[in-house]
């Protein structure tokens, strides 16, 4: 079933309630929400988009960018977000790679290729068009195999890929988070993430979609803005930094949380001094669950029952998690592998590469993750690491790999190692350790990487080294690195 149409009962029963609640006042009720989407869709069909084709959105968080992703679901296109801090230079991939009908970008956009804009105030083209184009009422039919979305996922090779997910991934995703979470019709989400990646798109607006309830709208994380709303909400998800900026607000209390029910966290390891410190300041275990943009979510503690810290808890509805072997081979509760997942949550495979749906897939259909976990006689998993190198920064992965190969473009880099090591509030935060042969330093890199990479994939710190540690295969040691600047970002 096309997931649209599985929102759009609710929408229509919903009516005047509201929808997205605006933080500067006001809000767009579900009704609408809906016209706004036929109107989205109109514009899109006037513009060629047809069932099947991919649009690129590069666009801020808005509410017409909300409907933007719907009137996609509506006509069965493949919906593309990207972050909007990408450079031009990043966002060329992505169009040369997912062949967009259209490429919807934000208000600055100078590319000259096909493309309407949509500003973070959520006007630009795209708008003008959808108030003049005639509003499409039909929704297109789809099977559970066609996609929805691709989201891009960097990678180890440094070459982003596209996570091919469908409309049976995310109604099933949906369904079980909103199933394991208890979601009620009196719900409140207080959303605060960015709406290009899984966890803000799918896990969070999905639950509010489902019940057509209402979610508040912040354009991004901001403490006051959080501490505002938290008294009018009884669910908010986010990434780790999330609560340990709350934690660091001294205006941040129990009473502030009165109304709330659920804290849930996701993206990256909580600490379990987090988790410690959040339970004694409100009362509240936060909920931790696992997941990633192939998958969705695979694992959550339980609503009911104990909240572990250190563990992402138990499979969900309709997923299977094991632990392996890189051979395969399946290991016992309490051995340390690779974690393995096969669902109606796993995605089909990578868009337009059949060499990695090859190898990153079993012969039985298990989706091998690049995590490391473990998993209790009871069923629970625990994370312990990635097989994978990547560093999750503030919930941002940022693939090593990507980065060096464009640092050791600098002129004077005779080679590199970028490694995560603890971030006060980003729990992990991007080194580079460089050798060079002239006068290297941060500004240099700096200036170097500024078009060229995303702002949070850049170098906090750069080091100049004479030689990396490498093993005696001659691979650099980055454990050893990690070690060695383990304090650099520490305040
Ligand atoms: C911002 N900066 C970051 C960063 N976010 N650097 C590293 N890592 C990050 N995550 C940079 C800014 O560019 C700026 O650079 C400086 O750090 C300070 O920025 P800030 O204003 O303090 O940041 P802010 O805008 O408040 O953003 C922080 C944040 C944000 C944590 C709120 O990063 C965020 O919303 N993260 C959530 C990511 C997310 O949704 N992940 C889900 C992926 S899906 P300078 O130097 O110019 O000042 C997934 C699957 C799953 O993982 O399981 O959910
Ligand atoms: P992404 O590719 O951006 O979807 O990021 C997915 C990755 O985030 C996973 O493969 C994990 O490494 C990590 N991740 C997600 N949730 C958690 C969690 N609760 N604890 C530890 N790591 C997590």
């Amino acid at each position: 079933m096309n997931l649209y149409s599985r929102f759009e009962a609710g929408f229509r029963a919903a009516g005047a309630a509201p929808a997205l609640v605006h933080p500067q006042g006001g809000s767009t009720s579900y009704a609408a929400l809906l016209a706004e989407v036929e109107r989205m869709a109109g514009a899109l069909a006037s513009r060629g988009v047809a069932a099947g084709d991919r649009v690129l959105a590069q666009v801020a968080k808005s509410p017409q960018a909300v409907a933007l992703y719907l009137a996609c679901l509506k006509i069965g296109a493949v919906y593309a977000p990207v972050n909007p801090a990408y450079t031009g230079a990043e966002v060329e991939h992505f169009v040369a790679d997912a062949e967009p009908a259209l490429f919807v970008a934000g208000g600055d956009c100078r590319v000259a290729t096909a493309v309407e804009t949509l500003d973070e105030t959520g006007q630009g083209t795209l708008t003008e068009l959808a108030a003049t184009a005639s509003p499409l009422a039909e929704t297109t039919p789809r099977r559970d195999d066609d996609l929805a979305a691709l989201v891009y996922t960097s990678g180890t090779t440094g070459r982003s890929k596209g996570a091919m997910l469908t409309h049976g991934n995310l109604l099933s995703n949906a369904e079980a988070l909103a199933h394991c979470w208890g979601w009620r019709s009196d719900d409140v989400l207080l959303h605060a993430l960015p709406i290009f990646h899984v966890h803000g798109l799918f896990v969070a607006l999905h639950c509010s979609f489902l019940a057509a309830t209402p979610t508040i709208f912040l354009p991004k994380f901001d403490l006051p803005a959080l501490l505002a709303w938290l008294p009018r909400s009884t669910v908010l998800m986010g990434v780790p930094t999330f609560y340990t900026r709350l934690l660091g607000s001294d205006a941040f209390a129990a009473d502030l949380c009165a109304n709330m029910r659920l804290f849930i966290s996701g993206s990256a390891p909580l600490a379990e001094s987090t988790f410690a410190e959040f339970e004694r300041r409100t009362g509240f275990r936060i909920l931790e669950r696992y997941g990633m943009s192939e998958t969705l979510m695979n694992t959550s503690n339980p609503l009911q029952g104990e909240r572990v810290p250190g563990s992402v808890g138990f499979a969900l509805p309709g997923v299977d998690v094991r632990i392996a072997a890189d051979d395969g081979r399946v290991l016992a509760n309490g051995e340390v592998g690779g974690i393995e997942v096969r669902g109606a949550n796993v995605f089909r495979g990578y868009w337009r590469m059949p060499e990695r749906n090859a190898t990153e897939f079993r012969g039985d259909g298990f989706f091998i993750t690049g995590d490391l976990g473990r998993m209790d006689a009871d069923s629970r998993l625990a994370i312990v690491g990635r097989s994978k190198d990547v560093v999750i920064s503030g919930g941002y992965n940022v693939y090593p790999k990507e980065v060096e190969a464009l640092l050791d473009e600098l002129p004077g880099v005779l080679e590199s190692a970028v490694v995560g090591v603890p971030h006060t509030d980003f729990g992990e935060g991007v080194v580079a350790v460089v050798v060079a042969d002239r006068g290297i330093d941060q500004a240099a890199v700096d200036a170097h990487l500024k078009d060229k990479l995303a702002r949070y994939k850049q170098p906090k710190r750069v080091v100049v080294v004479d030689e990396l540690p490498r093993n005696a295969m001659g691979k650099v040691q980055k454990n050893v690195l990690r070690q060695r600047y383990r304090d650099i970002l520490a305040d």
